[in-house]
């Protein structure tokens, strides 16, 4: 009996991913750095299906069917290096090797160039949808060649979450193009959680509901086009009480937020790339000021506005304003896997992006079936705001989003995501940008010359000169 896919690293992630596959019908073979989980792993799920154990890398590579597909799930870094060196020895020409865990697409890349040398497929597979997903249904995102995907696929196809019946997979591009994907997929969900959180503050600070009223809130916008998977824990969070002392259990928790990283690799990527992910990066950077207790521990007492009137319709208000908030920073996330796509020549179908991250993932949300019609409208669309369906929303939601900025910035209420989507939306619609200006004062500190409105060519200004002579400078 051989296995058809095998996983080593059994950690939260890898023991959900290998029963997953059991369950599936698939003979899995299983295997960890340290044997105890494995064990652990038998006695307590071995029932649910044809698990191989392995108590050694050679015992589990030859307990694998060629060609040998196997996948590693252990920590993203030195730990994914190590286990790479320890496996690929004992592989031939053909097999596959898959990454599921949560690597910088560089690192992909690299590791990919290096195998491809020895005949083997390297696959680089974001997985989203934690240990839930893992076991139930994740959304996956494999990079790497189409013809590893054309064996892979299946399986994977198989265990990831289904909505209306189409598998949350899919093959994404070549080489890191998986977990590039994956990378932004975390970048949007943390700009995601940055707007439900000032939504909530919001209604909390500037009109005085109490977390379980709010929880009523994000039930009812459940029901409508804001339905996700991030605004429903929100709700059961919001509703929870603390044991221990009785109150809202928001108001227990430490307001520093942290992070893991991919947030701040979306973001650092995206400046090398020169996509403007505004929304991603005030998301990673209100974390950040949220952890700087020195700083706000002096701040406090600095002096704020006297307050702000609300209009009866707040709620509804910021609902609008939340909805508008979202489509600006999902439509900065494609901007960004469109460009990253360009940059590598990976080729990724958009629509099919926005396909698989119906569910499984942490950002699954019926809006996702939105994007995907817009790509299928214009696959190569500059920007998700110019769909002609999210442009009429954004459009009739704009009065509401304006008036929430407005009223939190006289309430003292900081929405950098609210306030920095609404400036992207005005940046891309205005007319003219005082960039002109931008421009004009680069070629007077620094030569860097201008081009011209009236006609083509690169110019420069002599501003040292009495008359300030333009002289073209590319001719
Ligand atoms: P865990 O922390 O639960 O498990 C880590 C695993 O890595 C263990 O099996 C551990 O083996 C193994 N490992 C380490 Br650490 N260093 C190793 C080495 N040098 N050689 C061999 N094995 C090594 O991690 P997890 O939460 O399951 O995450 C696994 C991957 O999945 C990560 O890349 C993570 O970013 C990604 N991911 C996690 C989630 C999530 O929600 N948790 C979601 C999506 C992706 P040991 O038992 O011998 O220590």
């Amino acid at each position: 009996q051989q296995a058809v896919i095998g996983v080593t690293g059994l950690g939260v992630m890898g023991r959900n991913l290998a029963r997953n596959f059991a369950r599936h019908g698939y003979a899995v073979a299983v295997h960890n750095r340290t044997e105890a989980k494995t064990k652990a792993l038998m006695e307590e799920f071995g029932h649910e299906g044809e698990f191989l154990p392995a108590g050694s890398a050679e015992a589990f590579v030859a307990s694998l069917a060629r060609p040998r597909k196997m996948v590693i799930m252990v920590q993203a870094g030195p730990a994914t290096d190590a286990v790479i060196e320890e496996f690929a020895p004992l592989l031939e020409p053909g097999d596959i090797l898959v990454d599921g865990g949560n690597a910088h697409y560089l690192d992909t890349r690299r590791r990919e160039t290096a195998l491809r040398d020895r005949g083997i497929h390297f696959v680089g597979a974001g997985i989203s949808g934690g240990e839930q997903g893992a076991l139930e249904g994740p959304s996956i995102m494999p990079g790497g060649t189409r013809e590893a995907y054309e064996s892979l696929g299946p399986i994977l196809e198989d265990i990831a979450a289904k909505v209306d019946g189409v598998p949350c997979c899919a093959y994404v591009g070549p080489d890191g193009a998986g977990h590039f994907v994956k990378m932004v997929h975390n970048g949007i969900e943390y700009a995601d959680m940055q707007l439900i959180a000032e939504s909530y503050d919001l209604l909390r600070t500037g009109a005085n509901l109490t977390p379980p009223q709010i929880a009523e809130v994000f039930r009812t916008w459940n029901t409508g086009r804001l339905d996700s998977y991030l605004i429903d824990i929100t709700a059961e969070v919001l509703s929870h009480t603390d044991h221990a002392t009785g109150e809202p259990f928001v108001d227990v928790v430490v307001d520093q937020a942290e992070q893991k990283g991919t947030g701040r690799w979306t973001v650092q990527t995206a400046l090398d790339l020169g996509v403007p992910v505004t929304g991603i990066a005030e998301a990673v950077f209100a974390r950040s000021i949220s952890g700087h207790a020195d700083m706000r521990a002096v701040a406090r007492g600095l002096s704020g506005p006297s307050g702000a009137e609300l209009g009866s319709s707040f709620a509804d208000d910021v609902e609008q304003a939340l909805y508008a908030s979202k489509v600006v920073a999902y439509a900065q996330g494609f901007n960004q896997i469109q460009a990253g796509s360009a940059e590598y020549g990976w080729d990724i179908d958009l629509g099919a992006m926005a396909t698989i991250w119906r569910g499984g993932c942490i950002i699954r949300a019926r809006f996702l079936d939105r994007i995907r019609a817009a790509y299928e409208t214009d696959a190569r669309a500059a920007t998700l705001l110019s769909d002609a369906n999210f442009a009429a929303e954004v459009g009739a939601a704009q009065d509401s989003w304006r008036d929430v900025v407005v009223a939190a910035t006289r309430a003292g209420i900081p929405v950098p995501g609210f306030a920095s989507a609404l400036s992207y939306y005005d940046a891309l619609r205005a007319e003219r940008l005082p960039a002109a200006l931008v421009q004009g004062q680069r070629d007077f500190f620094g030569a860097h010359t201008y081009r011209r409105v009236d006609r083509e060519g690169v110019y420069h200004t002599q501003w040292e000169l009495p008359d300030r002579p333009e002289i073209r400078t590319d001719a």
